[in-house]
């Protein structure tokens, strides 16, 4: 896309000011992201490009952000949420929530919020607290919107068996001869996958409840503001029903690693169990209320399985040639694969401290 295009599809959308500039931002591994200037004081917009070949519904999922947006809207602004924000959509010229390009690509566009910041890198237990306590509010706030109001964006996305099944049919495959090199891992995959069945036989045998959940928990999917508060929550295409287990686990993926998700260096890699605990803290503070028994003895738990079936996903399109998650360069996948691995092994090591943890959490919120 030329300069010019983003520019042209900025101007699809009803913003008052004229367009000045705009910045390419680079974290998500999905959709293509562009912070738009304007003159004035504007804060600016937040265009992106919505990856169809990924999410085969983009009319569907673009209906949830609306539902859901609005209806965290409403609380907030009844409410006294002292500076939390919810994203706002722009909308098309048509007054649609998305554009669609001559070629049939999907845009969308949001307020940009400004004097944020997110980490990729948690050290700090408040930050750590403050996210937690976020990201459960999120699905607190959602509790109250019937499930059947929002479409499935991607089908069995934390689904383990589908994940696993997909692993074992590329392996068969193993369309760019890649296997040779990832022997190691698939052992590893292999001697978990049996433990890793609990959760989705649970969810199909009704024992742990689906909700409305964020899906993507990923800790920079929170805005901090000057203050150090979490203010937003962002990223919302995966926002359908799931269960709870499966935000928890994916925010600890990112939160408790000292490290990066793509780090080379594994011995970098380790579980930061005070940062774990700050998060746990966090988001049992705003969801205990309404969690079962089952859920709370299973998401010390969860971690491991969130991490186990990204780190699948990572190993599966590296096996396929990468046609998923976008990489900058040829081992990507794998070095990211890689990480999620040497954190389960921590996780493993520290299972019984994580589930004290969790358990005295409880006890002192009841
Ligand atoms: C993808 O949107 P982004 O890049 O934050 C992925 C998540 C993974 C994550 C791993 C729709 O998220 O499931 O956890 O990469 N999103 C989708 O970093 O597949
Ligand atoms: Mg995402």
């Amino acid at each position: 896309m030329s300069n010019k295009d983003i520019i042209g599809i900025a101007n699809q959308f009803k913003i008052q000011e004229s367009i000045e500039d705009f910045h390419t931002i680079t974290t998500g591994h999905i959709n293509d992201s562009y912070l738009i200037r304007t003159n004035g004081d504007s804060p600016g917009y937040f265009l992106q490009w919505v990856n169809s070949y990924i999410f085969k519904d983009v009319e569907g999922l673009m209906r949830n952000i609306e539902t859901v947006t609005r209806h965290i809207a409403d609380k907030v602004n009844n409410g006294n949420r002292d500076g939390f924000r919810v994203l706002e959509l722009v909308p098309s010229l048509e007054g649609k929530s998305y554009y669609k390009d001559s070629n049939g690509e999907f845009w969308r566009m949001y307020l940009n919020i400004p004097d944020t910041h997110v980490y990729d890198i948690v050290e700090n237990k408040e930050i750590a607290f403050q996210g937690g306590k976020a990201f459960g509010r999120f699905v607190s706030d959602l509790a109250d919107l019937p499930s059947q109001k929002l479409t499935e964006t991607i089908p069995n996305f934390h689904n383990m068996e589908t994940r696993i099944l997909n692993f074992l049919n590329s392996v068969k495959k193993d369309p760019f001869g890649r296997r040779k090199e990832v022997s190691a891992e698939i052992d590893f995959v292999d001697e978990r996958s049996e433990e890793m069945l609990r959760i989705p036989e649970w969810i199909k045998e009704g024992k742990i409840p689906m909700r409305i959940t964020h899906n993507d928990t990923k800790f920079n999917n929170i805005l901090f503001n000057e203050e150090n508060k979490a203010i937003c929550i962002v990223d919302l295409d995966t926002v359908m029903p799931g269960s709870v287990l499966f935000d928890f686990g994916d925010a600890i993926r990112t939160t408790a690693n000292t490290a990066c998700e793509d780090e080379r260096d594994l011995s970098r890699v380790d579980l930061n169990l005070p940062i774990f605990e700050a998060y746990a803290k966090g988001f049992m503070s705003t969801t205990h209320q309404s969690l079962t028994n089952e859920e709370i003895n299973l998401l010390a738990f969860s971690a491991r399985y969130m991490t186990f079936i990204i780190g699948l996903r990572f190993l599966t399109d590296y096996i396929d040639g990468d046609p998923y998650f976008r990489t900058s360069y040829p081992t990507h996948n794998l070095d990211r694969a890689r990480v999620q691995f040497r954190l389960i092994e921590a996780m493993e090591r520290n299972s019984l401290a994580m589930e004290k943890i969790i358990k005295d959490a409880c006890l002192s919120l009841r």
